[in-house]
């Protein structure tokens, strides 16, 4: 099914999600909604809170080689946790929840992290590249944090006042 994505300044997209405790149907209908939203809206990346629902969880599906997103490839990750990080990297971003807005975003090249999976079973992997990009990303998500929180100064105001100028038009 596919669910209402919050959009920016939506309050509820400040949250801090918590843990997941139960791996039972409820969570396994949340993850399957919110891989539906994600490809019906075009998307790479969904975490829990963009739907409205507080919990760590979130799912990313990047497109392979020949440049379909398989489900094969569908990644789905629950409380996760940083273990380490490593170097530095810059990619333009963008949102589901701050739609038409892409901007260049410095994150961690690599990452270790630790999640469950949605049967509740522990892992723990290394990702690079554009996994890691989004995957930090979506973590953001989960701490109540946008990408946009993390352009300098002048961007953020300038991002501020487009968004109102688009606000209003829509009015
Ligand atoms: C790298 C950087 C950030 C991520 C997080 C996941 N982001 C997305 O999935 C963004 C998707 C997105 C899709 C849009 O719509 C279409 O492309 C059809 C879009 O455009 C509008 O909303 C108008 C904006 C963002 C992963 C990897
Ligand atoms: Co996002």
């Amino acid at each position: 099914m596919i669910r209402e994505i919050l959009t920016y300044p939506n309050p509820k997209l400040r949250t801090a999600s918590h843990d997941v405790k139960n791996f039972d149907d409820r969570l396994h209908l949340l993850l399957d909604d919110m891989y539906d939203t994600m490809i019906d809206r075009g998307g790479i990346g969904l975490a829990a809170i963009q739907v409205g629902v507080e919990l760590n969880a979130l799912v990313i599906n990047l497109s392979n080689e020949n440049d379909e997103q398989d489900k094969n490839d569908l990644v789905e990750i629950i409380n996760p946790r940083v273990l380490q990080s490593e170097g530095v990297t810059t990619y333009q971003e963008g949102c589901l929840s701050v739609p038409n807005v892409y901007e260049d975003v410095e994150r961690f090249e690599k990452i270790k992290v630790s999640f469950f999976d949605r049967d509740g079973k522990p892992h723990t992997k290394e990702y690079e590249g554009l996994m890691a990009i989004a995957l930090q990303h979506e973590m953001d998500h989960l701490q109540g944090h946008l990408f946009i929180e993390k352009l300098s100064y002048l961007k953020r105001k300038k991002f501020e006042r487009e968004w109102k100028k688009r606000a209003k038009t829509k009015e």
